[in-house]
């Protein structure tokens, strides 16, 4: 990538960073690239389970606090999340006209090489760029996602209610992964069935359980501080 526009995006021009990202969409190699200081919170689960709606509320949270936050949607292009992309950049548009917040979705079908390696890129990309906070949400489904959440320090798995059946199923998934467990749609029966089921496999990993509900906001001021516990220990 051309070091005028990697220069740009490193003093913070916004619209440089949305280009540079398109050009990695494209195809286009970043190259040798380091990493920027910032902890990546990767939010990974199921498609529909509210990582969209409960992150829009994180963006809300983090910017009360008066720091700046940077948030990348993969969209890994499969059938089961068509329309995802679409749908975040609506809900997260409610942040378009706040220079503090970056809210950018990647499509990545027909890249070359693969989803992990073109998020990758972007994600250190979007680490440079001096924000406080980056915020990486991808879909849980496949390995490539776990891949990608190799990036990012703390893992927040965010499930719905009826997603108790799936643990076992995702034995060797995003479970071992997640570093924080949220069981969200904590306003819909269900929730705490699944919070029990999840209890053990989260006590095992160390990791705690949190029941949300993004669309009230409740519970998402514990997950923030959870989330800013485990950057704490992440830096030690
Ligand atoms: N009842 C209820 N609905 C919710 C809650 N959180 C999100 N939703 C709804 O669930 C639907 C999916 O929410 P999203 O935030 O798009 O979920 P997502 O996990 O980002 O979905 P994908 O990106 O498509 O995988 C939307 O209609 C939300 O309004 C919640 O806490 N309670
Ligand atoms: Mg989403």
């Amino acid at each position: 990538m051309e070091a005028a526009l990697v220069e740009a995006v490193r003093s913070g021009d916004r619209q440089a960073l949305a280009r540079a990202i398109t050009l990695i969409e494209r195809g286009e190699p970043l190259g040798e690239f380091g990493r920027g200081p910032v902890a990546v919170v990767g939010v990974t689960g199921p498609p529909g389970a509210g990582k969209s709606t409960l992150i829009t509320v994180l963006i809300e949270k983090i910017r009360e606090k008066g720091e700046t936050v940077a948030v990348l949607a993969v969209d890994p292009s499969s059938p089961l999340t068509g329309g995802a992309i679409l749908g975040d950049r609506i809900r997260m548009q409610t942040h378009i006209d706040d220079d503090g917040v970056f809210v950018r979705s990647m499509a990545t079908r027909g890249r070359l090489g693969g989803l992990a390696d073109a998020s990758s890129e972007a994600i250190r990309l979007m680490s440079v760029a001096g924000f406080d906070r980056l915020i990486v949400e991808t879909v849980g489904v496949g390995q490539s996602e776990v891949e990608i959440m190799d990036l990012a320090d703390p893992v927040v798995l965010v499930v719905g209610p009826s997603w108790g059946d799936q643990i076992q199923a995702d034995k060797a998934g995003v479970v071992e992964i997640a570093d924080l467990f949220v069981v969200n749609k904590g306003d819909r029966s269900g929730a705490s069935d699944v919070k029990r089921a999840l209890t053990e496999v989260a006590e095992a990993r160390g990791a705690e359980v949190l029941v949300t509900t993004a669309t009230t906001g409740d519970g998402v001021d514990e997950l923030l501080a959870a989330i800013e516990r485990l950057g704490a220990l992440a830096d030690t």
